[in-house]
């Protein structure tokens, strides 16, 4: 009888020492994408936008950076948005996402560059 409780005490330590690390995984994930999201970074890199696509909420900013040796620019189709002057090497340019809808963009040295990003509340 005794040996059978301390057993399952055991067990339910045990358990309890999962269940926190799952906890701890969980939460460490959810930290991960929240970083990941609030960046909102767009490389430009052989002569393309990346990613291509982008989802963000209103209000964020997003980032756009040259990777390329080729100067690149960011101009909204429509004017929806402010456009950048012409991007050098390692230059940024960034915007804060307006009202709810989808952008597209493309780069006016090469206008076959497009990119879309679609902003959510
Ligand atoms: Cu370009």
């Amino acid at each position: 009888m005794i040996t059978l409780i301390s057993k399952n005490k055991m067990a339910a330590l045990l358990c309890s020492i999962a269940f926190l690390n799952l906890s701890l995984f969980a939460l460490g994930g959810e930290m991960k994408n929240a970083d990941s999201t609030k960046q909102n970074r767009i490389e430009i890199k052989d002569f393309a936008f990346n990613p291509q696509t982008i989802t963000v909420k209103s209000g964020d900013k997003v980032t756009w950076i040259n990777r390329d040796e080729e100067p690149h620019s960011v101009v909204s189709v429509g004017k929806k948005f402010q456009k950048s002057s012409g991007l050098d090497t390692d230059q940024e340019f960034s915007i804060i996402a307006g009202a709810p809808g989808t952008y597209e963009y493309f780069c006016s040295v090469h206008p076959k560059m497009t990119g879309t990003i679609v902003v959510v509340k």
